[in-house]
């Protein structure tokens, strides 16, 4: 499991916003956002790096911390 801080997540649908762009990486799995600790959790069964998740996080206007 890898956690990464979602900067800019200020309600349900900005969850839903994250949830469904990381679901979209291939291998990525498992995709927990929690609005309060304002983090990510998912399985990132393939190894995709870092910086592919950040630029998938950051094209829908958040960022990760
Ligand atoms: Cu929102």
């Amino acid at each position: 499991m890898e956690t990464i801080t979602v900067v800019g997540m200020s309600c349900m649908h900005c969850v839903k916003s994250v949830t469904e762009a990381l679901s979209r990486l291939d291998g990525v799995q498992q995709v927990q956002v929690n609005l309060e600790t304002g983090t990510a959790s998912f399985e990132n069964t393939k190894g995709l790096p870092a910086e592919q998740i950040k630029m998938a996080i950051r094209m829908i206007g958040f960022d990760v911390a």
